[in-house]
């Protein structure tokens, strides 16, 4: 399967069924009373993140997607079905944005997040009935569902991530720290796409996961390499492990990786350093390393030198990280949630002569009327004089025969 980190595509939800006009008409009951059912709600667009998915291929290619319509109302007050929902997986790890922002973050698994939501049923013409009007003759249409443009981007989850240059074996580390197995090469860039690994010991408490991703170089930050598009899937790691090939200049690579973690905003984050390939060096070379990187593990991810050591270490550290940051982590990820801007109120706008009115209660009032009914127009202006509209219309300057606009229907006032 293709690693795929990124994927965008419009989200539409269903419609809205209308609600129905209808009238029972019972033998030997002349006038029989409305009986016009409710339309059913428009289904909704869910994400939902599940640890069966690694990448985001599944939605790679995709430009739409739609939720089912709900059927429109029925005589006999039979409601209308409702739409069915479009549930779409992805890994967990997922973020989800449009064009203003962070949406929601799918940080654990079965988490679902409504990403465009079902359009209201109108009610049928039966809801109208009072004592001054038995027979109502007009009901509302359902309302259009949600739409918008979307952004997956996926980071991929881990403790700890793996950072070095091309070469430096960070992925043959990964697998002697953990049961993965990530392509081992002995040119630069095999790694490609990241990795994960588990690292699971009895003693443990908890497992814990280590990232591999691609070998940066000097510029990663600015976009030369692969590492740049990876870097961010370390971002959210607790800790990051800066692997040097202790064989090669690992004072340059130290510098290197240094600058482009500063560059990508991640030198805060904590951070250890390997000395990996020491098998390959004389122990007056190892001397020599070990008073330039006092702080440094080595190790040998060949020969398993330092291994078992370096497994401790980073799950001490990562555990100690954790316990410090959950509490953060958790009301960040509440935050994120339920981000559903919502223009609430009421607007008035001199618009090309006319007016032109704005609010989410009105507007929705207005995609529901039944502008085509005589009955269901009054009752729509009757509403919407409730709601302060015809007021507010006044007060902006609006006379008899001015043109107003709500939404996309247009009106005269009166
Ligand atoms: N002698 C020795 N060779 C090692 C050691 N660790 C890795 N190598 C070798 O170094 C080469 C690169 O190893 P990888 O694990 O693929 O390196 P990498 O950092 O993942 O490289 P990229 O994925 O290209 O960034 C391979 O030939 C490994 O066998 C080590 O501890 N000692
Ligand atoms: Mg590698």
């Amino acid at each position: 399967m293709q690693f795929v980190d990124e994927a965008r595509f419009v989200v539409r939800a269903g419609r809205g069924g209308d609600g129905s006009v209808s009238f029972n008409r019972e033998k030997y009951k002349p006038r029989g009373g409305p009986d016009g059912g409710r339309g059913g709600d428009g289904g909704s667009v869910v994400l939902r993140s599940t640890e069966d998915l690694v990448t985001l291929e599944p939605h790679a290619h995709r430009n739409l997607v739609k939720a089912e319509r709900g059927a429109h109302g029925s005589g006999n007050k039979r409601a209308g079905e409702r739409g069915e929902d479009a549930v779409m997986e992805v890994p967990v790890g997922t973020l989800v944005f449009n064009g203003e922002g962070l949406l929601a973050d799918l940080s654990g698994p079965d988490e679902s997040f409504v990403v465009a939501r079902g359009g209201e049923g109108g009610r049928g013409n039966a809801s109208f009935a009072t004592s001054t009007r038995q027979a109502p003759a007009f009901r509302e249409k359902g309302l259009p569902g949600e739409e918008r443009e979307i952004r997956l981007e996926l980071r991929v989850l881990s403790d700890v991530g793996l950072v070095g240059l091309p070469n430096a074996g960070k992925s043959s580390l990964l697998a002697a720290l953990s049961a993965a197995r990530p392509k081992v090469g002995d040119y630069p860039f095999t790694t490609l796409v990241p990795r994960l690994g588990v690292v699971d010991e009895k003693r443990y408490r908890e497992p814990f996961v280590v990232a591999d991703i691609p070998g940066l170089i000097s510029g990663a930050s600015e976009g030369r390499g692969l590492g740049n598009r990876f870097l961010r899937h370390v971002a959210r790691a607790r800790l990051l492990a800066l692997v040097l090939d202790g064989s090669e200049d690992p004072e340059g690579a130290d510098a290197t990786l240094r600058a482009e973690l500063y560059a990508a905003r991640l030198s805060e984050k904590p951070i250890v350093v390997i000395l990996n390939k020491v098998d390959l060096l004389d122990e007056e070379l190892r001397q020599y390393l070990r008073e330039t990187f006092p702080e440094a593990t080595q190790v040998s991810a060949v020969t398993g030198e330092g291994v078992e050591e370096l497994r401790d270490l980073l799950e001490e550290r990562a555990r100690e990280l954790g316990e410090k940051d959950q509490p953060a982590a958790e009301a960040s990820s509440r935050e994120h949630r339920v981000f559903r801007p919502a223009w609430k109120g009421l607007r008035v706008e001199s618009e090309n002569g006319g007016y032109a009115v704005f609010g989410e209660d009105v507007e929705r009032l207005v995609m529901k009327t039944d502008w085509e009914s005589q009955e269901g127009a009054e009752r729509g202006w009757r509403v919407l004089e409730r709601m302060g509209v015809v007021t507010a219309l006044r007060k902006a300057g609006a006379e008899p025969g001015d043109e107003v606009k709500i939404g996309d229907v247009e009106f005269d006032f009166r």
